[in-house]
């Protein structure tokens, strides 16, 4: 990668030689995967960090929202957002359920909790919404929905570790939260994920369904496959972790920094976003037309800047994967939407940068 170019994200990393002390015992134990002492370690790190009662680490966070699926044992239409990444989705008609698609709110850009019952048909099984760019959900709407209609919660909640809801780690709601720990997140294992709930029977099923649905003798009883992840990814993860607070911290004052270069531009809008709930990991910004939006992008790859347009398309319009269903609300968010660089190495210079040439278009 040419030391010029700027993306829309980059790794947060370890000093290398940190990664490398974590590593060395790797080497001398020899055990490189099955549930190795760092991955029990990274599980037990991060329940301790973000105060959650389980959580099992998998190999991304796409097979966390599977897993998730198969432990609830799900089998019908699920309520999600097509305003997301293609995973969830795909999540869904790899466990042989139906994606049903509810429109989003246009500030939060989180499911529209006003448009879920009147998608609720009698196979529904399940309501999964995203936690769109770390933004908590409407986890109390959507929990009564559930509980009124007997319907299971996954939370997919890729963006969300370090996010809260009223003091608790957002990872906590639902009747399971799958992260993801991906290269692109705020703490990575370059690839990893995980599982997340409050119940301990749900969560030794998820530890069985990781490690192909063996039990502890190695007898198979579960319908498990192999979800595990290596003890050289959970290494990373655990180098990584001591930084998570800087890193955490970091965003939101980039993230607030944009603001305040961006608050006096006309015409753009902002995700409406829980201050102090959120944990600020991207920064979309929404323009009044996709037209607006092109020439802006165009303008920053010019100068060797590459925000992404994350969400596009919106995931209803898939046509080849999915039958559409439409929402007008994310079709047209999806359009106009762009998230700007945000990561620990962004210099100041180059958040102003970025913001003078979309101010200047
Ligand atoms: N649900 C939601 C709502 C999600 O957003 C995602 C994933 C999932 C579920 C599934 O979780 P995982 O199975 O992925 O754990 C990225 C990520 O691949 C994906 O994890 C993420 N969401 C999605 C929103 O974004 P791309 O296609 O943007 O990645 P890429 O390779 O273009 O990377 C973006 C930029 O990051 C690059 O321009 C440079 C930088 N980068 C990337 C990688 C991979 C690096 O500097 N180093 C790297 O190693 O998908």
């Amino acid at each position: 990668m040419s030391d010029n170019k700027i993306f829309v994200t980059q790794p947060s990393l370890a000093p290398l030689e940190e990664y490398v002390e974590i590593l060395k015992g790797v080497w001398e134990r020899g055990i490189l995967t099955h549930n190795g002492p760092l991955v029990q370690q990274l599980e037990k790190d991060l329940e301790s960090k973000l105060n959650l009662d389980y959580m099992t680490v998998v190999s991304n966070g796409t097979i966390a929202i599977q897993m998730a699926i198969k432990a609830l044992e799900l089998k019908g239409e699920i309520i999600t957002t097509p305003f997301t990444w293609v995973a969830t989705v795909s999540a869904i008609k790899w466990e042989d359920c139906t994606p049903v698609f509810c429109d989003i709110d246009p500030d939060t850009l989180n499911i529209d909790p006003a448009k879920i019952e009147a998608l609720i048909t009698d196979k529904t099984v399940a309501i999964m919404p995203v936690h769109v760019f770390g933004n908590p959900c409407d986890v109390e709407t959507i929990a009564a929905i559930a509980q009124k209609h007997n319907l299971k919660v996954i939370y997919d909640a890729a963006h969300a570790i370090g996010s809260s809801y009223e003091g608790r780690s957002l990872l906590n709601y639902g009747d399971i939260s799958a992260t993801s720990l991906h290269a692109t997140k705020l703490l990575n294992t370059a690839e990893g994920g995980g599982c997340i709930t409050t119940n301990a029977a749900l969560d030794a099923k998820l530890k069985r369904i990781r490690f192909f649905g063996h039990d502890e003798n190695k007898d198979v009883v579960e319908d498990g496959f192999n979800g595990k992840l290596t003890e050289v990814h959970a290494a990373l993860g655990l180098a990584n972790l001591k930084y998570y607070d800087e890193v955490l911290e970091d965003r939101k004052k980039k993230y607030q920094y944009y603001r305040e270069l961006l608050n006096c531009i006309e015409g753009v809008q902002f995700q409406d976003v829980k201050v102090g709930e959120t944990n600020y990991s991207y920064f979309p910004i929404i323009f009044e037309s996709e037209e607006q939006l092109l020439k802006v992008e165009k303008a920053l790859n010019t100068s060797d800047i590459f925000p992404r347009r994350y969400f596009y398309p919106s995931i209803n319009t898939y046509t080849k994967v999915v039958a559409y269903q439409a929402c007008p609300v994310s079709e047209d968010i999806s359009k106009r939407i762009l998230c700007l660089p945000l990561f620990l190495n962004l210099e100041k210079e180059e958040q102003e940068k970025i913001c003078k040439i979309i101010s200047s278009l």
